[in-house]
């Protein structure tokens, strides 16, 4: 299996988060995207390509556009504002309050274009998220090509993010690029599966009223587990798209017999749907040892994942998310790789 990777990830570090009462080192780290490729490496799973560039058409397919043009200008604005560490939001426009006027102040516009204050901006991170996305394409041309499967080493991650909003360390849906782009290259019908610990708001959001773009999502209960607003199992898409958005909310200490019962009715739900391409937003926060999550899969469990999907039979992407044990994340991320091929 091919690896798409970029070095311009590292530029988005040092980032800062609010976590449980205090401003802590971000989880979302340079560390967790070299781990995964040492490990790629080190199981000697395929070649390391680097992206190709691309210009953001795709991303204004499932973006608006007024979001993507705002993305890039977040560092230079705030730093002539004259302030250095990480440029967050700390003001929405909530129930209450216009939400049709973006005001020109810079702390405004990161709070018009965000849910949460959980999408920093230090110096390198548009290059960062730029990055991420030129390697989300370049991994899905290789599928589009015949590959079998491949695997875009995405750092910052994508699925919190909506079509007009950044949040939980996501700016760009990369799986949601990905899929939208497989559709405009002629496939019929793609299904996303998101098996990250957190519920995939943005790319439910994305989709939710198209049949087109089918979405499986196994997630911690949004009734207790961020991002709160959004994963119940009553959101089973809209108009159009009624009947093509799953959601497998589970509770606080869910292990792999519960969690693989979830992953086989989500299969079984994409088998039926029949899609051209399966991509899959790969997050190993599920991980009995995450700091910031509360299932409780074991190292072990996780090349099962990678061989369940491969028993789909069905050409597919994978797309890192989230995973923040950061010793263990190569050997979890790789153990869904090397699991779908077998070995
Ligand atoms: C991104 B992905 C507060 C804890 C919650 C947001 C978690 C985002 C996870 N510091 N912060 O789905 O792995
Ligand atoms: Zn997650």
């Amino acid at each position: 299996m091919k690896t798409v990777f970029s070095p311009l990830h590292a530029g988005h570090a040092d980032t800062m988060e609010l976590n449980s009462g205090e401003i802590v080192p971000g989880f979302e780290k340079p560390a967790r995207a070299e781990i995964i490729k040492a490990r790629v490496e080190s199981e000697r799973l395929g070649p390391i390509l680097p992206p190709e560039i691309h210009d953001l058409a795709a991303a204004k397919k499932v973006h608006t556009s007024a979001y993507i043009d705002f993305l890039p200008t977040v560092w230079p604005q705030w730093e002539a504002s004259g302030r250095g560490g990480s440029a967050i939001p700390f003001t929405w426009p909530t129930r209450g309050l216009r939400g049709d006027v973006v005001p020109d102040n810079i702390d405004a516009q990161l709070g018009f274009y965000s849910f949460d204050a959980g999408a920093p901006f230090v110096k390198g991170t548009w290059h960062a998220i730029k990055s991420s996305y030129d390697v989300a394409l370049t991994a899905a041309a290789l599928v589009k090509a015949g590959e079998r499967t491949a695997f875009a080493l995405c750092r910052p991650p994508g699925h919190h993010a909506g079509a007009a909003f950044m949040g939980g360390y996501c700016y760009i849906n990369n799986a949601a690029v990905v899929a939208q782009w497989f559709r405009d290259q002629g496939a019929a019908r793609v299904s996303i599966l998101d098996v990250d610990y957190h519920h995939g708001n943005g790319t439910q959001e994305i989709f939710y009223q198209r049949r087109d773009v089918q979405v499986l999502n196994l997630h911690a209960d949004p009734m207790v587990e961020y991002p709160f607003f959004l994963g119940h199992a009553d959101e089973r898409g809209h108009g159009e798209g009624e009947g093509f958005n799953h959601n497998y909310p589970m509770p606080f200490g869910t292990a792999f017999d519960e969690w693989s019962a979830a992953l086989e009715d989500a299969c079984g739900k994409l088998v039926a749907y029949a899609p051209d391409i399966v991509v899959v937003s790969l997050g190993v926060d599920t991980f009995e040892k995450d700091p910031i999550s509360q299932f409780k899969l074991k190292s072990p469990d996780y090349p099962k994942v990678g061989a369940r999907i491969a028993a789909l039979n069905l050409p597919t992407l994978f797309v890192m998310e989230g995973g923040y044990a950061v010793d263990e994340i190569g050997v979890n991320a790789v153990g869904v790789l090397t699991g779908f091929e077998d070995r």
